[in-house]
């Protein structure tokens, strides 16, 4: 065992002034038991907490530290615009630059407004879609999230599948009606929504990549027949590309899967650890947001100049390298016959599931593929492999129901590290 005493004196003081001791619940261990680490500093692939243990970081922020922590050109071009000033609330050149570089490597992004987070983005998204089509209804997946706005707060994922919070409290009747849901990778479950509630469904959100129930993949056909529907039925299609975006590829899950949406989210990545989200698609639909049209959004920190400077930065670096993506699935891919090899050895039933950086392990005997099957798991068993990876220095999410981010500090001795720990893991088990 790890000696942890700084981080437990911390999250004692913590929970007398945060609730719960946390200003994000995923991070409180709650469904994998134990003390949540605090951490002092990282850097690369390695975190640092207060009392000096080092691990190797498999979360990466939920996502944004693509190219690992601290990374020299990003921690640069902060100090140096930091000194202009954090904020002016007004526009600036580099809000032309943010949005011109991202149009060159989303696909399918005509106009694209930033805002200071993945909810804010994914909650803009909706009322643009319902501002464009007059309709109230939204279709969300069971086990998806897409932040924490009330009309996502039904049958979400992430930290809400990890509390087991079915119906959160302060979410009116009214808002949760107008949210539709039906469970992920079933097509057919979604025509018979589009059916029943035929001309009333303003859009249809989904993560195209799943990240919020673990890592689900899109079987095929799936995110094809929903393009299909709503070319059909009028609705906007729209992909939560907050985990995706500039992860899968440079142009997301739209260009790794071929797949155009309406509208598209950004989060994570594209602040490279700021706080910054975006939203953005077809012109026809985007100019219903004022000031050019009437559908009202703002942001007194949309396109923080910080922020900007630091996700111009990441993503200038990402584009200019697109090998980077080859170097970052390959070690993923390394990571994952690992685990396949040690996991088999063990004779318990696993899944794995991967594409690109982003994977997750759930020990159960059958595929997971929806909500269902990755709560039907033995997720006691993840709690206690999370445990124990974490005594061995691995810092792996603390949820059966979140992805695993790799980032591209990490080198092979790090995941043959991973691959170890989990073996004398799973013997420990
Ligand atoms: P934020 O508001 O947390 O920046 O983004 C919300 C969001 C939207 N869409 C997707 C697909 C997301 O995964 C998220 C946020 N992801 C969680 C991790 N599963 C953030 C971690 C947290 O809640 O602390």
């Amino acid at each position: 065992m790890k000696n942890i005493k700084s981080s437990e004196a911390l999250f004692a003081r913590a929970q007398e002034s945060i609730p719960g001791g946390v200003n994000s619940p995923v991070r409180a261990f709650k469904s994998v038991g134990g003390t949540p680490l605090f951490i002092q500093k990282a850097k690369g692939a390695y975190l640092h907490d207060v009392d000096g243990n080092q691990y190797i970081d498999y979360i990466a922020s939920w996502g944004p530290m693509i190219l690992g922590h601290a990374y020299e050109p990003v921690v640069k071009a902060i100090q140096e615009y930091a000194a202009y000033s954090t904020s002016y609330g007004a526009p600036t050149e580099l809000e032309v630059k943010m949005a011109e570089l991202i149009k060159s490597m989303a696909p399918n992004v005509d106009l694209i407004r930033m805002v200071s987070s993945g909810t804010e983005a994914c909650m803009s998204a909706i009322r643009v879609a319902r501002g464009f089509t007059g309709r109230n209804k939204i279709l969300k997946f069971e086990g998806c999230y897409h932040g924490h706005a009330d009309s996502f707060l039904v049958k979400a994922g992430s930290g809400l599948a990890t509390l087991n919070i079915q119906t959160v409290p302060g979410v009116t009747a009214g808002v949760a009606n107008d949210t539709l849901t039906c469970a992920y990778n079933d097509l057919a479950a979604v025509k018979q929504l589009a059916r029943t509630h035929k001309g009333e469904i303003a859009a249809i959100i989904v993560e195209p990549v799943a990240g919020n129930m673990g890592c689900i993949l899109p079987e095929p056909g799936f995110l094809e027949g929903i393009r299909q529907l709503c070319d059909e039925d009028g609705i906007v299609f729209i992909f939560d590309e907050v985990m995706t975006g500039f992860r899968l590829a440079p142009g997301g899950a739209q260009e790794k899967l071929g797949i155009n949406a309406d509208l598209v989210t950004y989060g994570k990545v594209i602040g490279a650890g700021m706080p910054v989200g975006a939203f953005g698609g077809k012109r026809e639909i985007m100019d219903v947001v004022a000031p050019l049209g009437k559908v009202y959004q703002a942001g007194t920190l949309s396109g923080n100049p910080i922020a900007m400077i630091a996700g111009y930065t990441l993503l200038t670096e990402l584009q200019k390298n697109p090998g980077l993506y080859n170097e970052l699935d390959a070690k993923t891919t390394y990571l994952k016959n690992g685990l396949e090899e040690v996991l088999s050895a063990s004779g318990q039933p696993y899944i794995i599931n991967h594409m690109g950086s982003m994977i997750s392990v759930h020990f159960s005997d059958h595929a997971v593929t929806d909500f269902a099957t990755a709560a039907s798991a033995n997720n006691a068993r993840f709690s206690k492999y999370f445990h124990a990876m974490l005594d061995r220095g691995i810092y792996l999410p603390p949820s059966a129901f979140e992805s695993w981010f790799l980032n591209n500090a990490l080198t092979k001795e790090d995941l043959d590290k991973t691959i170890a720990a989990t073996k004398e893991s799973l013997a420990s088990l």
